[in-house]
């Protein structure tokens, strides 16, 4: 039985939660918002046919209560949740609390969601589906002592890895058997501190992969379509920074493998909706499955645009017991896509994240150019939430009419108010290591230095300088006009702006 679905309740704010509302827009669906005090001025709340007030601004109290979120729901009489990324996306007890609130989740079943945040039991489950695993223990370690032949099997470096984990944290490398007790209880207490758990396993050391992952989505028709790969090899302390679709690394051949083990991965868990297969690319070629996101990710652009697929419609559609509208058969990847995320971080400052107002946002347009953003002018960044301020994403040709697209875009756009990092992703498409696709997951740790030295680029101050020099100019003109000099000729005074320019183009 397909349930009747109206009204979406959309679990989460900023960029994602403004996507989801235009999707379900696009789908016929009523969607309703919900924010915390710090987000009332949020775009994504007056996006909505209806908000919801969920209290203080600590995601403790607000995206992360699960309570709250249920209560909202029920409320605003909605049949389905839709969670985003992050906050209670991949909380199995959240899917269960939906389900059992008789709401829709707009996700895979929280079965699925438990099987694959265990890692030991997720990489078991693709060892007996035919997905190639990472060399490693199919079971968490009970001590250091237990570890040592199981290190000395594998063969070092090795990396010690939380079972209830993901995402780099509560992870160390082990160059030799001497660091391996002192490594071990450093993930697992790292572990313990971030999960409640304090498991760990180990992996052998991969040496410089690429980061390639593979978008899937499932209906309840029994469908599983691979949607190609994204690189997304350009991290910082395991937060993305740059993807794209497809990979230079990734041959028609090679995908169509990727793709294969994708899809029997999300079979062998029951999955629905859409979902990401994660896997290290090692320079030899070989691929082996890392994790499984199970939920709709920060980067789903660049396959919606050289695919030519909603992600998000899709997700809609399989909740509302529809079959997808993609076909395997006529999947093929056309042109190039690029995403840069633009967070309120200071590059030149270690990323340090910013906070602040946001005082004027000029916001890159044209063609192959798409904007997902969740904030605008006048809003206030905070350290509540994840920096992210906004996601630029173009789509070109070829991966070079992309890249310089990207350029042009990231030129146009202008943040007053706040720092964010516009000026590195502008220095990574100027770096010919990244021209040629040369990049791994190492790139940024190598390139770091040679990037960030020396000022921001004079193609962003210069706009910056106008600005500025229009809001003086504002000013101004809102004051009493100034006494006639006496004796001067006619009163030609050039503008702020254009003074600005000149001084620009005269490098001053
Ligand atoms: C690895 C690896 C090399 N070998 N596993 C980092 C986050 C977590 N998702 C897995 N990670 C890695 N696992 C083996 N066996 C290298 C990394 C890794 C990494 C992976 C993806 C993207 C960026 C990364 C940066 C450093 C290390």
């Amino acid at each position: 039985m397909s349930p009747t679905i109206k009204r979406v309740l959309v679990a989460n704010r900023g960029e994602i939660a403004l996507r989801i509302i235009r999707a379900c827009h696009e789908e016929g669906l009523e969607a309703v918002a919900v924010y915390s005090d710090a987000d009332r001025l949020s775009p994504h709340v007056r996006a909505a046919d209806l908000a919801v007030p969920l209290g203080p601004p600590p995601a403790a109290q607000s995206y992360l209560d699960i309570a709250k979120l249920i209560a909202a729901a029920q409320s605003a009489a909605c049949q389905a949740v839709h969670p985003g990324y992050g906050f209670l996306s991949e909380r199995a007890p959240f899917a269960e609390a939906v389900a059992a609130a008789s709401l829709e989740f707009i996700g895979p079943p929280a079965a699925a969601i438990r099987t694959m945040g265990d890692k030991t039991e997720a990489r078991r489950r693709m060892q007996q589906a035919g997905v190639p695993i990472v060399p490693g223990t199919m079971r968490p370690l009970a001590d250091h002592a237990q570890a040592r032949p199981e290190a000395a099997r594998l063969g070092y470096p090795v990396l010690l890895k939380a079972a209830a984990g993901g995402g780099g944290k509560g992870m160390r490398l082990v160059r030799e058997e001497a660091e391996l007790e002192a490594g071990f209880e450093a993930a697992a207490s790292e572990a313990l501190k971030a999960f409640g758990a304090g498991e760990v396993y180990l992996e052998k050391y991969l040496e410089r992969p690429r980061h390639i992952e593979i978008q899937i989505l499932a209906d309840s028709f029994g469908r599983v379509v691979a949607l190609g790969e994204r690189e997304c090899s350009i991290q910082r302390r395991h937060q993305k920074l740059i993807e794209e679709a497809p990979s230079v690394a990734v041959t028609p051949a090679l995908r169509r493998r990727m793709s294969d083990a994708a899809t029997a991965a999300a079979g062998a868990v029951g999955y629905l909706g859409a979902g990401t297969i994660e896997f290290l690319l090692a320079p030899s070629g070989e691929f082996s499955f890392l994790e499984m996101n199970t939920r709709l990710q920060v980067e789903h652009p660049v396959t919606e645009l050289v695919y030519g697929v909603d992600i998000v419609r899709e997700q809609l559609r399989v909740a509302m017991g529809q079959p997808l509208r993609v076909h395997a058969g006529t999947l093929q990847p056309r042109g190039h896509a690029i995403e840069c995320r633009i967070t309120a971080e200071d590059p030149f400052n270690d990323f340090l994240p910013a906070t602040g107002v946001v005082s004027y946002l000029r916001v890159p347009g044209g063609p192959g150019v798409r904007w997902d953003g969740g904030i605008e002018a006048g809003n206030e960044v905070t350290l509540h939430y994840d920096p992210l301020i906004a996601k630029l994403i173009v789509w070109g040709e070829t991966r070079g009419v992309a890249l310089e697209r990207m350029r042009r875009a990231l030129r146009e756009l202008t943040i007053v108010g706040i720092p964010s990092s516009q000026a590195f992703h502008l220095r990574v498409m100027d770096d010919p290591e990244f021209q040629r696709g040369d990049i791994d997951v190492t790139y940024l740790e190598r390139a770091g230095e040679r990037l960030l030295v020396g000022e921001p680029p004079a193609e962003l101050t210069r706009p910056l300088a106008v600005v500025a020099a229009l809001l003086a100019e504002e000013r101004r003109a809102a004051a009493p006009p100034p006494p006639p000099a006496p004796s001067a000729g006619p009163p030609v005074r050039p503008s702020a702006w254009l003074l600005a320019a000149r001084r620009d183009a005269l490098g001053q």
